[in-house]
């Protein structure tokens, strides 16, 4: 059955997760993109996919058929915001269900498991036995190495490098660039600078910078 797709934001990020649906698409899937939701409900089309109203609309779409799955396509939180998670909660109470999308230009392991909603974008890399969770970003050319377990409502930012065995609880945001060296532990709500190098755990809710970062 065709998964009518609707991703939640229609900004910078949208662009990309937008890319990665289409790519999905042209590569076979029976997927199709309906459109996106943002504030204003009366967005120009990005990519050509128009904008189809405000959040306040999902339950009569889905309702109708019109949408079965969503995607969060909101990527920019505040390190204190729970936008992302509570946009998730939002598509699920619309009685949608949550869509991993995973770009046919990324490496999945076929040992790792991708949780619902989590989006793996173009150039990442998950290696073995990696378990990474719900409504989760992958961004570009992120490396995720072999045992990492990563909860849900992650950012892991592009060109981002987990080695092997790092852990990063729920809500946590890994920067552009940045590198966690192996068997690590990256506490709920974290956030690792873009460049940072981080050879230390990371307590809950801190936010840690530079080489090595502190
Ligand atoms: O509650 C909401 C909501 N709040 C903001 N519901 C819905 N459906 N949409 C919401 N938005 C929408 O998020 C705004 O209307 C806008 O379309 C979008 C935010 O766009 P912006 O480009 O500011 O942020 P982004 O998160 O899409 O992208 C940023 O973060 C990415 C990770 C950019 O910096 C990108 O360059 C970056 N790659």
């Amino acid at each position: 059955m065709t998964r009518r797709i609707v991703c939640i934001g229609g900004g910078g990020h949208a662009v990309v997760v937008i890319d990665t649906l289409q790519a999905i698409a042209r590569a076979g899937a029976d997927v199709e993109l309906a459109g996106f939701t943002d504030e204003t409900g009366a967005a120009q089309p990005v990519l050509g996919v128009p904008c189809i109203g405000t959040d306040a609309d999902l339950p009569r779409l889905a309702a109708a058929g019109r949408l079965t799955h969503f995607i969060v396509a909101v990527g920019s939180t505040r390190a204190d915001s729970d936008l992302r998670a509570r946009l998730f909660e939002a598509g699920k109470a619309a009685g949608l269900e949550p869509f991993a999308a995973l770009h046919p230009a990324a490496i999945v392991a076929g040992s790792a498991t991708i949780g619902v909603g989590t989006v793996v974008m173009a150039g990442a890399v998950v290696q073995p036995r990696a378990v990474i969770g719900r409504n989760v970003i992958v961004n570009t050319r992120a490396a995720i190495d072999h045992d990492c377990r990563i909860g849900d409502h992650v950012h892991v930012a592009p060109g981002a490098v987990l080695s092997g065995g790092v852990r990063l609880e729920d809500g946590c945001h890994v920067g552009t660039g940045a590198v966690v060296v192996q068997n690590l532990r990256i506490g709920r709500g974290a956030t690792v600078a873009a460049g940072a190098t981080v050879i230390r755990d990371v307590a809950a809710g801190a936010m840690v910078r530079g080489t090595p970062a502190r």
